[in-house]
C-alpha cells in the first residue's frame, strides 16, 4: 500500500485564496515534512522534482574570490571576517586578467556559470565598476554570470545588471530568529532588502542558508520557509554544510547528520519546486554516497572546481567520476 502521508499538500490555488502570495508555507508544514519517514519524504522530493526537471541533470557553477579576507562584518562561521584569527590572508582586488583566466578555465572544466565573491559588507562604489569590468569579461566568454558583494545601496542592482550580471547570490543563511547567534553587524531584514534590490533590477536571485550551526530543526525549517516564501522564490538556493573554520566561533560546533542535511535539501526541493537548489559547501568532506543522497532528495547543482572561496571543493575529476558512477550529465 502506499501510504506517504500528504502534509502540506495545499494545492496551490488553495493556498493562494487562503493566503497571502508571500506566505505559502508555514513553519509547522515544512517541520512536518522533515518529521516524515526518510524513505516518504525522498520519494515526495523525487516526485517535485521529476515533474520540474531533468533528474539526472546538474548545473555546474565555478566560484573565485576576487576580493579576500578582512572584512568588518562578524559572521560567526566566515574565514574572511578580518575580527577573527583565521588563516585567511586579506588580499587586493584580484587583477582582471586573473579573473578572465580562471573563467576561461572554468569554461573549458565544463562550468556554466562563473561567481565571482567579495568579502564586503557591501561594495563601494569605485568596487562596483571594478566588479562591473569583471562581469563584462566573464559574459563576453560565453558563461552566465553571479557575483557575491554582500549588501547593495540604490542603484547598485542597476549598474550590475546594465553589466550583465544574470545571478546575485545573498543567502539568508539561517532563520531570522537564529540570525543575531551567528551575525551581529547586520540584520536578517537587511538581507531581505538586498534581495529586493536584486528583483526589482531584474537579476535573478540565489539565495540559500548554512546548515549545520548549532541551529534546531525548528530553525531549519523556518530557513526553508523564509526562503520559499519569498516571492517569488529565489532560482537558485544554496544549502551550504557549514565548514568548521579554526578561529571563527563556529569551529567546534558539532557536525549534523548526514541525513538530517538531506532532509533540509529534500525540504528545499518539495517547498521550491522551480528552483536549482545547489549542494554547495561541505562537499569535499562528504562520502559520494551522501551526495548521491542529496541528488536524489532534489539538489541539482554543484559548486564545480577545486576551491570554494577561501576552502576546498572536490577536485573536478572526483566530480566527473562520480557523475559517471550516477549517469549524471552536466548543463
Ligand atoms: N560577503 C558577502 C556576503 O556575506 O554575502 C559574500 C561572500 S560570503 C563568504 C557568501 C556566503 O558563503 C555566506 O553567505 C555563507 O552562506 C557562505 N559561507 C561562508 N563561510 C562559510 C562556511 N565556513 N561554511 C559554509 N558556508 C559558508
Ligand atoms: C554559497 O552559498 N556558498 C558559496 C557561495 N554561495 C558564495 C560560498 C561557500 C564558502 C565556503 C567557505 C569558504 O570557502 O570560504
Ligand atoms: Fe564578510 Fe560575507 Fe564573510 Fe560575513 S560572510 S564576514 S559579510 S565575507
Amino acid at each position: 500500500m502506499n501510504a506517504i502521508p500528504q502534509v502540506a499538500a495545499r494545492p496551490r490555488e488553495e493556498a493562494a485564496a487562503t493566503v497571502s502570495p508571500a506566505a505559502r508555507w508555514t513553519v509547522a508544514e515544512v517541520e512536518a515534512l522533515y518529521q516524515l519517514p526518510f524513505m516518504d519524504l525522498i520519494h515526495r522530493a523525487q516526485q517535485v522534482h521529476r515533474e520540474n526537471f531533468d533528474a539526472n541533470e546538474i548545473q555546474r557553477s565555478t566560484l573565485l574570490s576576487v576580493k579576500t579576507g578582512g572584512c568588518s562584518e562578524d559572521c560567526g562561521y566566515c574565514s574572511q571576517a578580518a575580527r577573527y584569527n583565521t588563516d585567511t590572508e586579506r588580499e587586493a582586488m584580484l587583477p582582471l586578467d586573473e579573473v578572465i583566466a580562471a573563467a576561461q578555465a572554468a569554461k573549458d572544466k565544463g562550468a556554466s556559470r562563473f561567481c565571482m565573491g567579495a568579502a564586503w559588507r557591501g561594495p563601494k562604489d569605485k568596487d562596483l565598476a571594478k566588479v562591473s569590468e569583471m562581469i563584462r569579461a566573464v559574459k563576453g566568454l560565453g558563461l552566465q554570470t553571479c557575483v557575491t558583494l554582500g549588501m547593495l545601496k540604490d542603484g547598485q542592482a542597476d549598474e550590475l545588471k546594465e553589466a550583465g550580471l544574470d545571478y546575485y547570490n545573498h543567502n539568508l543563511d539561517t532563520d531570522a530568529s537564529f540570525y543575531g547567534q551567528v551575525i551581529t553587524t547586520h540584520k536578517h531584514a537587511d538581507r531581505i532588502d538586498t534581495l529586493g534590490q536584486v528583483r526589482e533590477a531584474g537579476i535573478k536571485v540565489c539565495s540559500g542558508g548554512i546548515i549545520g550551526m548549532g541551529e534546531s530543526r525548528r530553525n531549519r525549517a523556518a530557513l526553508i520557509v523564509q526562503l520559499a516564501n519569498l516571492d517569488p522564490p529565489p532560482e537558485s538556493v544554496p544549502i551550504n554544510n557549514l565548514v568548521p573554520i579554526p578561529g571563527t566561533p563556529l569551529a567546534n560546533v558539532a557536525p549534523i547528520d548526514g541525513f538530517e542535511f538531506v532532509r533540509t535539501i529534500a525540504a528545499a526541493r518539495i517547498t521550491m519546486p522551480n528552483s536549482f537548489v545547489r549542494l554547495s559547501a561541505g562537499r569535499q568532506e562528504m562520502s559520494d554516497e551522501l551526495q548521491a543522497l542529496c541528488f536524489l532528495a532534489g539538489a541539482n547543482s554543484i559548486f564545480y572546481g577545486d576551491k570554494l572561496l577561501t576552502t576546498g571543493n572536490p577536485e573536478a575529476d572526483r566530480d566527473e567520476a562520480l557523475f559517471d558512477k550516477l549517469g549524471l550529465r552536466p548543463i
